[in-house]
């Protein structure tokens, strides 16, 4: 008897396990380092409902924005000192993991763009290691990588930050989302958080 419980309880426990982890809704947030918009949707939204909502979403962030590479390295928006707080994004990300921790990092970088070394004591990260990252190549390669995923799954931009629901781009949401609407487009893709 115990034999067959548990025969038949572990493939259950594996399906809930696989449905609920297939019912997250894909968050794909494109912002750049500096943008002011890009940093309310942090400070204003995000970070402080993140407690709320993290069991229900699949978080992507992607710091590009309306950058551009070009021989020398990256054109961005808003200057030099934006490129460089991308691509210290993208390297500090990659030494994290997705959701929670990666989050937990950029809110403080977006509350406090320059404030790189407390943003690194805080996530738990080596200063050295980031910068071995940021002058080595790799922080250049993660830099073409977001440069990519941005120019295919949003028109451009046209907007930062984009925000992308379940990997499709969708217009109505993006205009709510300049609106400071981020919760109630949420809640469109996940009933429970209405
Ligand atoms: C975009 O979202 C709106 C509002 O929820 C919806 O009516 C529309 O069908 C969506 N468009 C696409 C192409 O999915
Ligand atoms: C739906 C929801 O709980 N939204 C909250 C997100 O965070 C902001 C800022 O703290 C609150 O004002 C909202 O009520």
């Amino acid at each position: 008897m115990l034999r067959y419980t548990s025969s038949l309880l572990f493939p259950l426990l594996f399906l809930l396990a696989a449905r609920s982890a297939i019912a997250k809704v894909a968050v794909s947030v494109y912002y750049e380092s500096l943008c002011p918009d890009s940093r309310d949707l942090f400070t204003g939204e995000l970070c402080p409902n993140w407690s709320k909502i993290s069991d229900y979403v699949h978080l992507k962030l992607v710091p590009f924005g309306k950058a551009s590479s070009v021989p020398s390295g990256f054109e961005c928006q808003h200057g030099p000192k934006e490129c460089y707080g991308n691509m210290f994004q993208s390297c500090a990300f990659s030494m994290l993991q997705p959701g929670t921790k990666q989050l937990n990092f950029a809110c403080c970088f977006m509350a406090n763009p320059y404030d790189y070394s407390s943003c690194l004591r805080r996530s738990g990260l080596a200063a050295s290691e980031v910068r071995r990252c940021m002058t080595s190549g790799e922080g250049r390669e993660l830099q073409l990588i977001a440069e990519v995923d941005t120019k295919h799954n949003t028109p451009g931009p046209r907007y930062v930050p984009t925000v992308v629901f379940n990997k499709k781009y969708n217009e109505t949401d993006q205009r709510k989302i300049e609106e400071s609407k981020f919760m109630s487009v949420l809640c469109k893709y996940e009933k429970r958080l209405c």
